[in-house]
């Protein structure tokens, strides 16, 4: 094969003329006229000077362009660099920089910011939205066909951003082979087809919505309701002619929150797939009762794709992440990486063709983190029973999930010790009934000062995105320490939890 990302999900769908696309506001793009406008927009990116190998930074709203602009790196051979949208001026700064990304892609409604930005660090911008912007309109004129460039299955396909334990984010290097070998391995154990409808309400800025979720209907070759984020009264309008959905936790407890979705609502569906956060068990049992289907649970992370996954044919546990994928090895290790026999509890290790090339230019955390013999440390505490179902019992790394996106303490630790007043801090995650887990922050003053709680929220809401900002401030006078004077963060969970 001569390029093989694009000749397994794209090319072959080349003249096809099936829906791939539904929007939610009306009209259907085929998946021959998705790959004409990759072959545009491919072509309008090598106008803006981008070359093979080169970094895409996209920070814009989920729009077909969006996706498109995946199929044209692809086929360019460029690094797709996707964004939250919710990140400030500042964090995009960081990940614009860090990468050395050659153009940042930006939603017109934050040009001037984001066009700074980019002039700051010596990367070309260019605008992208649903409504179109300077990328989309330089596309418009270009050739519906491009050249595919040949590339290696080794070869850099996507960087995806993860925060880290010391605050600063690694840029994850994902190649060819990551994303293929995953992708097929997952259409064929939850028997995706062309016939499939994916209700697709996730962001696709992170590996769930774009990896797992249009991987895999581009490799089936369905089709996906591409909804811009989650709304439940699309969800239950579409449900009727969808046939599969993927959500993070909250999906689910939204649905069942709502009387309309019930067992016939679902009828048509064949398979509900939920992670990127646990699910509780209760909301599997409830999810049953309502609907009559049981929610495939699985288990990835950005630097790893997927691992686990319940069967699709065999019995979907509760509470359990399921079996480890056809070709991915999982163990249960403790600290030194010594393989503990099943039923203990140790910290779960992944290696196989799903398993990263390392983060860009952090050779010593990639070291930390994947082992010579290729295990990759996930951080995750895991059990395996006899049968080889996993359950995540907790984590390792001090790591807060919020309706499935990630916050990392120590990122908002390292700023609120630099705010005025404040001696030290700790951030907890909380629960929180619709996300799962909210961050709390605890600061202790400096002797004889005064902390002044709005200058800190504004410094928290320049910094970093909202839904990383703690919902709760604490001022107490210490924070608990063990006699190795680590903080405490159980017992502050314990104390403010509640
Ligand atoms: C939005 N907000 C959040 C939030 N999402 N706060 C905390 N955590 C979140 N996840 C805040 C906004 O800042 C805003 O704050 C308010 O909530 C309303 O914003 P919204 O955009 O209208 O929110 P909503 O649509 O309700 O979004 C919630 C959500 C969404 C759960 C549907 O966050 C979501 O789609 N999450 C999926 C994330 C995901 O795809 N993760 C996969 C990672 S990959 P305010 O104060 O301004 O009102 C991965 C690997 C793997 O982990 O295994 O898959
Ligand atoms: P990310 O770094 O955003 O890719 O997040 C990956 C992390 O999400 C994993 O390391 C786990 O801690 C968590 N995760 C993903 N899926 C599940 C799941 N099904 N159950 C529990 N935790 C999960």
């Amino acid at each position: 094969m001569n390029n093989p990302l694009f000749d397994t999900m794209f090319a072959p769908h080349l003249g096809k003329e099936t829906p791939f696309l539904h929007l939610p506001e009306g009209g259907v793009i085929t998946h021959d006229a998705f790959l004409r406008r990759a072959a545009q927009l491919a072509h309008a990116l090598v106008g803006l000077g981008v070359r093979t190998g080169d970094r895409v930074a996209v920070q814009v709203g989920k729009c077909p362009d969006m996706l498109a602009l995946y199929a044209a790196c692809a086929q360019m051979g460029a690094i797709f660099l996707p964004l939250n949208t919710a990140y400030t001026a500042t964090e995009v700064t960081y990940f614009v920089s860090d990468s050395g990304a050659a153009l940042l892609v930006g939603d017109p409604a934050r040009a001037d910011e984001l066009r700074a930005v980019a002039d700051g660090v010596g990367a070309a911008f260019a605008t992208l939205s649903a409504g179109g912007g300077s990328l989309s309109d330089a596309a418009d004129t270009q050739a519906e066909t491009f050249e595919t460039v040949a590339r290696n299955v080794d070869d850099l396909a996507a960087f995806l951003y993860t925060s880290g334990t010391t605050g600063r984010s690694k840029g994850a290097m994902l190649t060819q082979k990551n994303l293929i070998s995953n992708a097929v391995t997952l259409t064929d154990l939850w028997q995706f087809t062309r016939d499939d409808v994916l209700l697709h309400a996730l962001p696709i800025f992170h590996t769930h919505g774009l990896f797992v979720a249009t991987n895999v209907m581009l490799i089936a070759g369905g089709a996906m309701v591409f909804m811009p984020k989650l709304d439940v009264d699309q969800l239950i309008e579409w449900m009727p002619k969808a046939t599969t959905m993927m959500g993070v936790p909250t999906f689910y407890t939204r649905l069942l929150d709502d009387a309309r979705f019930d067992r016939d609502l679902t009828a048509n569906m064949r398979l509900f797939i939920s992670g990127s956060a646990p699910l509780l068990a209760d909301t599997h049992v409830l999810f049953e009762q309502r609907t009559g289907h049981r929610i495939l649970e699985r288990y990835g992370m950005t630097e790893t794709n997927m691992n686990t996954s319940n069967p699709y044919e065999g019995e979907r546990r509760a509470g359990t992440v399921g079996l480890p994928l056809p070709d991915v090895e999982l163990r249960v290790a403790d600290a030194q990486g010594n393989e503990l026999p099943r039923g203990e509890t140790g910290v779960v290790e992944v290696r196989g063709d799903n398993v990263f090339a390392g983060y860009w230019n952090m050779p010593e955390k990639t070291a930390e983190e994947l082992r010579e013999n290729g295990f990759f440390i996930t951080g995750d505490l895991g059990v395996q029973d006899a049968e080889g179902y996993v359950t995540i019992v907790g984590r390792g790394k001090d790591l807060i999930i919020s309706g499935g996106y990630n916050i990392y303490p120590k990122e908002l630790e390292l700023i609120l010790d630099a705010q005025k007043g404040v001696l030290e801090s700790a951030v907890v995650g909380i629960p929180h009934e619709d996300l799962g887990e909210v961050p709390l922050a605890v600061l202790v003053p400096e002797a004889g000062a005064q902390i002044d709680l709005e200058a800190v929220k504004t410094a928290m809401a320049e910094a970093v995105a909202r839904f990383k900002q703690p919902r709760e401030y604490r001022i107490v006078e210490a924070l608990p320490r063990n006699t190795m004077g680590k903080v405490q963060k159980v017992a502050l969970r314990a104390e403010y939890g509640a």
